[in-house]
């Protein structure tokens, strides 16, 4: 398998992987957005670990258990806040940086990814999506050696059409 990266459109709670990611806020315990419907999904068990996370810094991530999900794993990371930040595209980067690497220390092999910061924290997905393929590419390069499939998560038309633009697929 090696590196694979595919588009898919739809809701990623519903994704059977192995590990999908969560656009978590800095407590870490829940919220709107792709946050609040991964939780209802997966139960309060997974709200009962977040507590005992401590947060997570933006740009960092964390791993917990997939409960109630199809997926065994949920990495939770926290996005920059588009208007807030000084430095949106480099804290972008590192949340899927830190992501994969984590998911790789964690034996995981398949990861899906939401859009990151391009809901409530107002990164426009133009911006983000290109800044988000480049983060996969350069970590699946550096990490040629291990199996990952990477699938990208659209809510809408708009971002599935400019990432299967940008991705080629
Ligand atoms: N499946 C896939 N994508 C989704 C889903 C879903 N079920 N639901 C929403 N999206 P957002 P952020 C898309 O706002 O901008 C929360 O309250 C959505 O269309 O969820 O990182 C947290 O607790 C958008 O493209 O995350 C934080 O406080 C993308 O997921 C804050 O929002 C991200 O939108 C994080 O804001």
């Amino acid at each position: 398998m090696r590196g694979i990266i595919e588009v898919y459109k739809g809701d990623i709670t519903k994704l059977d992987c192995e590990c999908i990611v969560n656009a978590a806020n800095s407590s870490l315990l829940g919220g709107g957005g792709v946050d609040g419907a991964i939780h209802r999904a997966a139960g309060p068990e997974l709200l009962r670990e977040c507590r005992g996370l401590g947060g997570c810094a933006t740009g960092q991530a964390k791993i917990t258990k997939g409960y109630k999900l199809k997926a065994k794993y949920i990495i939770h990371t926290v996005g920059p806040v588009y208007f807030a930040c000084d430095r949106p595209a480099e804290l972008l980067t590192d949340c899927y940086r830190n992501s994969l690497e984590l998911a790789a220390e964690n034996g995981i092999h398949s990861i899906a990814f939401p859009g990151i910061s391009t809901g409530v924290y107002g990164y426009p997905v133009s911006e983000a999506a290109p800044i988000a393929a480049a983060a996969v590419q350069r970590w699946l390069n550096e990490n040629s050696g291990y199996d990952m499939k990477v699938i990208f998560v659209c809510f809408d038309d708009i971002s599935y059409n400019l990432y299967k633009d940008i991705i080629k697929v």
